[in-house]
């Protein structure tokens, strides 16, 4: 059958170039490719190498079927519309298919539904993924995307090979990972991570190939075998469900890969900051999805003197030097950022490097060929017309209350660029060493009782704090949106667990146990603090940075703490505030006996709920304590 199929005549095929056919591939990767191409039945293989030519042929070949429009007002710039029912992760539909449940989750107390992620036995998962992946490609080409996660050729990085259907996501793999002949060339016949995606829209013998978004939404299923470091995306062409290399395999796989190596893949952004002095330090900062972490790692610092350089903005792999620091390396090479909120205030240097070669996902189109979303009013000239990403021309001209209740934009619409574009890029992001990190932040949106900034007493109370991670939920699961509820999110890795999360906080604290480990300090922030209106009290972004200015102080032993029972939160007056306005800096810090009190009830209500007898002996202390710290209040 491959024989067959390297000699296709599929149109795609025909008119896309590639240096590399099935019989150039690795032996590993051609059985692999074999046995689900003779699956899927796809029309024709197309082997992926990363070339301009290739790149540029795909793009062509979208813009043909309608699933993509040039911009142009924008250089090497496109507009993807997704169906309204594929527009985010769909996190009920993601599986963890470890051998055990409890390998996968912690064991719920009996009638309660676990949060913490779904298990599904991995022959039941493969068998009803044999059903839906039988015949699914046919009418189509399947692509074949070598791609490296980490700087190719470095000891850390990983390989995956991941077949899929999908034109819009090579052209997006391209951007977000190191793709193409060069990988199979550094894979050898080594070991990769097996990663297979479809939209699950086969076509029917001649019936026209017109659907611009493909895609199954009934039939969505993303599921991880961790032990056989395998894949199988079903259903959904949007990012996080298709583009593999990043939450399935960057997190959830590696996840499970570094609790067997002793090191850490975190859902983390990773930053180098030189204050005034000359002095450089790296934080990596764990917030929720759509809490921050693409405009924290892109800051323009608003105080003089301060320089913010990017490594990552999402997935950070940590592991031990041998200085006994927690070295941080980026593995990705492309952000996949919200749009909505971003603009040259917020985010100048998001809109530069977003300004060519990006792939615009659901943001809304402007009658001058540029893109618009929300946030981007002032910066856009009245007179334009504005086409909603659902297709709606004249968006511009509806009442206020009509464009509040249908945004212009996809409140999940995302931007694609290579990271080399970002202008505050660091001159060490692909050092395959990686960084070290000074400082981790926890974070997420918390419109109550959580301070701006506090710092952890212990690393045990660090992973306490982790553990007791909560945010308000956002449009970036499918699950919960609309829904401003506050949700659990520990270690904002609640969606990208790769397995036991119990087991995930032991490995945590085992990261101590290291003979000369030097862990970094832990934090926690909040930006999203909210004044009786509902309005955010701290200004953000920018701003931001005198906050990381006090934490960063701190991991020098400066004097500038003191003691509450959530943590070492700043004197007062050691936060610079210079060249900011009024801001309601009590407010910010603001928290009673009777918060922490709630606070405390509803964790322990989850903890008993999700977790019965499964929490860790010595997070259970430090449950204890803090209950201590409160009644002494
Ligand atoms: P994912 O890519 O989904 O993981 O999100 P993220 O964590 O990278 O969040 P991102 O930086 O994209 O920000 C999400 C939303 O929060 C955007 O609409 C931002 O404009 C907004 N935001 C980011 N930082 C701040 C801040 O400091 N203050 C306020 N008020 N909003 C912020
Ligand atoms: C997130 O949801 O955290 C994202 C977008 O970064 S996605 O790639 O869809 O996961
Ligand atoms: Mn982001």
């Amino acid at each position: 059958p491959s024989a067959l199929l390297s000699f296709s005549l599929s149109r795609d095929i025909m008119s896309i170039p590639s240096s590399l056919t099935l019989d150039s591939l690795p032996s590993g990767v051609r059985s692999f490719v074999d046995k689900w191409s003779e699956h899927c039945t796809p029309e024709g293989v197309h082997v992926c190498d990363g070339s301009d030519e290739e790149d540029g042929a795909l793009l062509q070949l979208l813009v043909e079927k309608g699933s993509i429009t040039p911009l142009s007002k924008l250089e090497d710039c496109f507009l993807c519309r997704t169906k309204k029912a594929d527009v985010a992760r769909v996190e009920r539909r993601t599986f963890i298919c470890s051998p055990t449940r409890g390998g996968a989750k912690p064991t719920p107390s009996e009638g309660i539904k676990s949060k913490l992620g779904h298990w599904m036995q991995p022959d039941e998962m493969d068998a009803l993924l044999d059903k839906d992946f039988a015949g699914c490609m046919k009418g189509r080409t399947m692509y074949l995307i070598p791609y490296c996660m980490g700087p190719l050729g470095s000891d850390i990085s990983k390989i995956g090979i991941q077949l899929t259907d999908s034109a819009y996501v090579v052209v997006c793999m391209r951007k977000m990972t190191r793709m193409g002949a060069s990988v199979l060339q550094a894979l050898g016949e080594g070991d990769f991570v097996r990663c297979l995606h479809s939209v699950g829209v086969p076509l029917a013998p001649g019936a026209p190939d017109n659907d611009p978004w493909p895609c199954n939404p009934e039939k969505i299923t993303i599921a991880h075998f961790p032990q056989r470091r395998e894949i199988k995306s079903f259903g959904s062409g949007y990012g996080g469900n298709s583009l593999l290399g990043k939450k399935c395999f960057a997190l959830r796989i590696a996840s499970t890969i570094a609790r067997d190596e002793g090191w850490l893949a975190e859902h983390m952004l990773i930053l180098g900051l030189t204050n005034p002095q000359g002095v450089k330090k790296y934080i990596a900062a764990a917030f929720p999805s759509q809490c921050g972490k693409t405009n924290l790692a892109m800051i323009t610092p608003t105080l003089p003197g301060w320089k913010a350089e990017l490594i990552g903005d999402d997935i950070a792999w940590m592991r031990f030097g041998p200085d006994g620091r927690l070295w941080a390396i980026n593995p990705e090479n492309g952000l996949f950022g919200v749009a909505t909120g971003t603009n040259m205030k917020s985010n100048p240097n998001a809109m530069k490097a977003v300004s060519k070669n990006t792939i615009y996902t659901n943001v809304a189109l402007t009658s001058d060929g540029g893109v618009f979303w929300e946030g981007l009013e002032d910066e856009t000239p009245p007179k334009l017309g504005i086409t909603s990403w659902l297709g709606v021309e004249g968006w511009e001209k509806l009442p206020a209350a009509e464009k509040k209740a249908n945004p212009a934009a996809h409140p999940n619409s995302r931007f694609c660029t290579p990271t080399v574009q970002c202008p505050n890029l660091d001159p060490d992001w692909e050092n395959p060493s990686g960084v070290p990190i000074d400082a981790i932040l926890f974070g997420g949106r918390r419109p109550k009782t959580i301070p701006l900034v506090f710092e952890t007493f212990s690393w045990e109370h660090a992973i306490y704090v982790g553990l007791c991670l909560r945010s308000q939920s956002t449009s970036a699961a499918a699950d919960h949106k609309g829904k401003k509820i506050i949700l659990n999110d520990p270690f904002a890795m609640r969606p990208f667990f790769g397995y036991n999360f119990c087991q995930y906080m032991e490995h945590w604290r085992e990261m101590k146990q290291r003979p000369g480990a030097k862990l970094p300090k832990v934090f926690h922030v909040n930006w999203f603090r909210e004044d009786a209106e509902g309005h955010f009290i701290w200004p953000g972004f920018g701003d931001n940075c005198r906050v990381i200015d006090w934490i960063l102080r701190r991991c020098d032993g400066e004097d500038i703490a003191q003691e509450t029972p959530l943590g070492l939160t700043p004197k007062p007056g050691t936060i610079d505030m210079e060249g900011l306005g009024p801001v309601d800096m009590e407010h910010l810090f603001d928290f009673s006996k009777a918060d922490l009190e709630q606070e405390t009830a509803e964790m322990e209500v989850y903890f008993s709920e999700q977790m019965p007898g499964q929490l860790p002996d010595f997070l259970q202390q430090e449950l204890q304590s803090f209950k201590g710290r409160i009644a002494a209040m």
